[in-house]
């Protein structure tokens, strides 16, 4: 045990009426929404980075936080995941997610990288044998270094190409030896700055070899868990090619992956993105590519994607309405891709960002399975798609309608349809009578 959360006691659920400073208020583990936990719907997990890795930076200043795990050596990163584990306990999380570089010091060669990355892994399975906190998924940072700037499977240069599938391999086999339930690529300089020096189809027939090369490897070595790519426009990219749902899976399309290959989507993307985050989950449920979810949201001013915890439980409710809708998350669960403010520099303050997040999204959850239960917001909707389900309807869309066989019925009958409301004020006042 470290003392670094000294003081701070496990945090359990004790109401919404409860008045202690840590303790669930709406996030109640092992209750029943829909048949199924609270836990099991959200499968909520600490982002290794945010929490551990970040010292709280901006552009105008360095480190705020002061960690004793902050340095270049092992030992360094042992402390870090003593405490780590001692924050998943404290928390009572089933999951955590990491980079390789937020675990373990980047060594003078790929293998000696490779290896304290090893190293690391090793005390988490240890640490595994006793907690109950698992591994949702593991990635390699192919963008901090500067070997990356250009990219790392979209690089014109392959000798990075072949860096960052050594990188890739590494984690991706120690992601399947935790027993981690995903493997996430996030394309953080897979894009451009300058169409000057870009050929983008170059870059992005390299981009499918490379996930080609890691679906063919995590097959090899029996990983069973899903591949998930995390969309996002830009940042750091100017352009990213990952930039939404709907473009990872018109990628995945042209090059046949779409069966291999599900999307991580990110709250703070979708709306780098112009959509809202419900948007990105609906395209996804709707082309059955939805993977797993990270959990924040961005500053409504600030346009930069500054991963703060969530907050809104109506929007929460919205997001949760499409993923019961498209069937759960399955292997998925809610990463919290989010961090405490740079000015938020003590121990508590990584726990009440999480309990937070947590409690909004129990309140999103119950939400969404109180406004589906009670089924009167479905039938306005599915009422107005009734005439889909007519005889016309289906015949149009089983393809045994013409363009000129509609033109035909449409003159014959004198058809000259009336608009209907789209009811969104009653809409919004169904929803807000279960948020
Ligand atoms: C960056 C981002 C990443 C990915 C994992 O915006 O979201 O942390 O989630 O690489
Ligand atoms: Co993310």
């Amino acid at each position: 045990m470290t003392d670094f959360f000294k003081g701070i006691s496990p945090v359990k659920f004790e109401g919404p009426q409860s008045t202690s400073e840590l303790a669930y208020r709406h996030y109640n583990k092992d209750e029943k929404i829909l048949g199924k936990t609270m836990e099991e719907h959200i499968r909520p997990a600490v982002a290794y980075w945010h929490s551990f890795a970040w010292e709280g930076g901006d552009p105008f200043g360095g480190r705020t936080f002061d960690r004793p795990w902050f340095g270049p050596s092992m030992e360094h990163a042992k402390i870090k995941a003593d405490v780590a584990f001692e924050l998943f306990d404290l928390l009572d999380v089933p999951f955590f997610c990491f980079h390789d570089r937020d675990i373990a010091p980047e060594g003078e060669t790929l293998a000696e990288s490779n290896r304290n990355v090893r190293g690391i892994a090793e005390i988490f399975a240890r640490k595994m044998e006793t907690s109950r906190t698992k591994l949702l998924w593991g990635t390699a940072n192919l963008f901090s270094n500067r070997r990356f700037m250009s990219g790392a499977a979209t690089n014109p240069d392959p000798d990075v190409f072949a860096y960052a599938a050594g990188q890739v391999k590494n984690v991706l086999e120690v992601t399947h030896e935790l027993g981690g339930q995903n493997y996430v690529l996030w394309g953080g300089r897979e894009g451009y700055e300058t169409l000057l020096n870009t050929k983008i189809k170059q870059e992005q027939d390299q981009a499918a070899r490379f996930l080609t090369m890691v679906i063919e490897h995590a097959k090899k070595i029996g990983f069973t868990g899903q591949i998930l790519i995390e969309p996002k426009p830009q940042e750091p990219a100017k352009h990213q090619y990952d930039y939404d749902v709907a473009t990872v899976y018109g990628f995945l399309k042209t090059y046949g992956l779409e069966k291999e290959v599900k999307v991580n989507i990110e709250v703070g993307h979708a709306f780098l993105a112009g959509h809202s985050f419900e948007h990105e989950l609906a395209v996804a449920g709707g082309l059955g590519i939805l993977g797993s979810v990270d959990a924040n949201r961005n500053d409504l001013q600030s346009g930069w994607d500054t991963d703060q915890f969530p907050n809104n439980p109506g929007e929460m409710a919205l997001a949760f309405y499409q993923i019961l809708k498209a069937g759960g998350l399955g292997k998925g669960g809610f990463n919290f891709d989010a961090k405490v403010r740079r000015q938020s520099i003590d121990p508590a303050d990584l726990l009440h960002g999480h309990v937070g997040g947590l409690d909004i999204l129990a309140r999103g959850l119950k939400g969404a399975a109180a406004l589906i239960e009670d089924g009167t917001y479905d039938k306005v909707v599915d009422a107005r798609y009734a005439g889909w389900q007519g005889e016309e309807g289906k015949a149009i869309l089983a393809g045994k309608r013409t363009l000129a066989d509609l033109a035909a019925r449409v003159e014959k009958e004198g058809i000259n349809p009336e608009p209907k409301s789209g009811q969104q004020e009653y809409l919004e006042n169904i929803v807000n009578r279960f948020v």
